[in-house]
């Protein structure tokens, strides 16, 4: 895949935004510049069956209204359903190499890894990115695994050089750039944009702090 869709990841879901928010705020992100959109839908009042495909399809489409690729968290039969750019799965979610065969070679694969032998499995399993994290403390999930910080990225991009890594957990406007400058082709961010009163203005100032990183002008 083409790395650059990952600098600045939006991923959200009903719970992080209220339903009839959701849309709203993900153009506002699109509008501001996210490049990737993963609907992570989850939490006690998640939306199930049809309403869910109805909420995957209108995301979907607003998505490719802005050419950025619409990926569909854990739910690989939704993905495969509404034809999805792209699915992530995380260590629980099932086996890289058999998700591989059921998606295809076309659909993007994103896995979660907190741990360089995840990062290589996930790769050799036929992995378009890995998801690296948490990097930072967050409230936004309450499961994570214990703090991985800016180390697993600079070894994931080491000895997978090929692999594009994404930054996750914690992400602020004020850290992207050091998660960019650790290796990362991009940072994924849930309250970084949900949480803000202006939507789009908070994708765009994450986003300057990416494009400024991977210049290296300001190193
Ligand atoms: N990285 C990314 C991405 N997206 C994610 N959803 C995760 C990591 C976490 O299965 P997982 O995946 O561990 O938990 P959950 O299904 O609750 O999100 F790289 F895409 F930013
Ligand atoms: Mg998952």
């Amino acid at each position: 895949m083409d790395k650059h869709q990952l600098q600045l990841y939006f991923i959200a879901g009903t719970e992080n935004t209220g339903e009839h928010k959701l849309l709203d705020v993900l153009e506002a992100a699109l509008k501001g510049g996210v490049t990737a959109f993963q609907l992570r839908e989850k939490g006690a009042n998640s939306l199930q069956g049809e309403a869910l495909k109805e909420l995957a399809l209108s995301c979907q489409a607003l998505c490719k209204t802005y050419n950025v690729p619409f990926i569909v968290n854990d739910d690989i039969e939704l993905a495969l359903q509404i034809g999805a750019d792209g699915i992530h799965i995380g260590q629980e979610d099932g086996v890289v190499k058999d998700v591989r065969t059921k998606i295809g070679p076309d659909m993007l694969l994103g896995v979660s890894a907190d741990t360089l032998n995840h990062a290589l499995e996930a790769s050799d399993a036929g992995a378009n990115y890995v998801g690296v994290g948490p990097i930072y403390e967050t409230k936004t999930k309450q499961d994570t695994a214990p703090v991985v910080g800016l180390d697993l990225i600079n070894q994931v991009v080491r000895e997978l050089p090929g692999l594009p890594v994404v930054g996750i957990g914690g992400i602020t406007e004020g850290k992207a750039g050091t998660v960019i400058r650790a290796g990362a082709s991009g940072v994924a961010v849930i309250s970084a944009i949900t949480s803000k009163p202006n939507c789009e203005e908070a994708a765009r100032a994450i986003k300057g702090r990416i494009l400024l990183a991977l210049t290296g002008v300001e190193m």
